[in-house]
């Protein structure tokens, strides 16, 4: 399986994120991505390339373009307007305040294109995020050429970035951009199965009336979880896209025998679409020791759901998401690649 790796991940080194109303080291950082790369190489899993770098058009497929150029100049005018910390949204148009007219003012700005304030953006953040797209675009620019599986280790995340809005850690939906990818060479259906344990609202919202992309999400239940506001198992799709997004909502202390059982049934409503291509949103942050999450799946379980996913037998994607239990992020990661491999 190749292994598409920058080390310029490392320009998303942001120093603040508001969590439990203090200002604390980033849960999502540089570190994150060195683990997992040093497990592939321990455990020799993979040949490590580049990504190729793509045009801006890639992201216009699933961004809209003021908010990329929002993204591309948001430390600049953060930092011209005079504020110290790092850009982080204070304000948000949030129920019955539907103007929906991104304001002039960069504090304004922030929030207008902001779904969670966590996140906060500083110099390097749009090239790593550009640079994440890019590792995806190549992973998906190999399936397209035959490929029958390969890992885009993109940082930073993707999957809660929507057409228009940020957070969550992610900016560009680097799995969302590379469905696409897919479809524009040649594939007609593609299938989306994200394993975060965060349910992956972006991807569903750029895709939600669609029929040429199918959703299956496994995640906390959004009553108890991030993101809180979408992620229920009443959301099918709309329009064209009915029955084309399926949501797996999951209890705190949820283990693998339950776990598994909704993937099993994911996997089924995977091979009934008839997937020519399969992008999987691999967070592994559903591990029992994540410290933002509350599945229980142990190492050992990441091997298994590997093998299931091969068992599937499409060409397949890995597009790297969330995990915070940077010791263990590593044999996790890997794990569900050699256990795919090895099926
Ligand atoms: O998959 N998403 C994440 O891991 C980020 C969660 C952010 C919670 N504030
Ligand atoms: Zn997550």
């Amino acid at each position: 399986m190749k292994i598409i790796y920058s080390e310029e991940h490392k320009l998303r080194d942001s120093k603040t994120e508001l969590s439990g109303g203090q200002l604390v080291p980033p849960f999502e950082c540089p570190v994150r991505a060195e683990y997992v790369i040093d497990e592939l190489k321990r455990r020799q899993v993979g040949g490590i390339i580049l990504p190729q770098r793509f045009d801006k058009s890639r992201m216009l497929r699933v961004h809209d373009a003021d908010y990329l150029q929002f993204l591309e100049t948001c430390w600049l005018d953060w930092q011209a307007a005079g504020y110290k910390g790092e850009a982080i949204a204070s304000c948000a148009p949030s129920r019955r305040m539907t103007r929906d007219v991104p304001p002039r003012e960069i504090d304004g700005r922030i929030g207008y294109y902001c779904l969670a304030a966590e996140t906060s953006i500083n110099g390097g953040t749009w090239e790593a995020a550009y640079l994440a797209a890019d590792v995806a675009l190549t992973g998906a620019d190999l399936i397209s050429a035959g490929n029958k599986s390969a890992f885009s280790l993109c940082r930073p995340p993707g999957h809660h970035a929507a057409t228009d809005m940020f957070g969550g850690y992610c900016f560009i939906n680097n799995a969302a951009v590379a469905a696409q990818a897919m479809l524009d060479d040649g594939a007609t259906r593609v299938a989306i199965l994200d394993v975060d344990f965060h349910h992956g609202n972006g991807t569903q919202s750029i895709f939600y009336d669609r029929s040429d992309v199918l959703f299956c999400s496994l995640h906390g239940d959004p009553m108890d979880a991030f993101p809180y506001y979408l992620g229920g198992d009443d959301e099918l799709g709309e329009g064209q896209g009915h029955g084309y997004n399926r949501n797996y909502s999951l209890p705190p202390g949820t283990t693998y025998d339950v776990w598994s059982s909704a993937l099993d049934d994911a996997l089924k409503t995977i091979t009934d679409f008839g997937a020519d291509a399969l992008i999987v949103s691999l967070g592994v942050d559903t591990f029992e020791h994540d410290p933002i999450s509350f599945f229980k799946l142990k190492s050992d379980d990441f091997t298994h759901y590997g093998a299931k996913v091969a068992a599937l037998n499409i060409p397949t994607l890995f597009v790297m998401e969330g995990g915070y239990a940077v010791e263990e992020i590593g044999v996790n990661v890997v794990n569900v690649l050699e256990g795919f491999d090895d099926a």
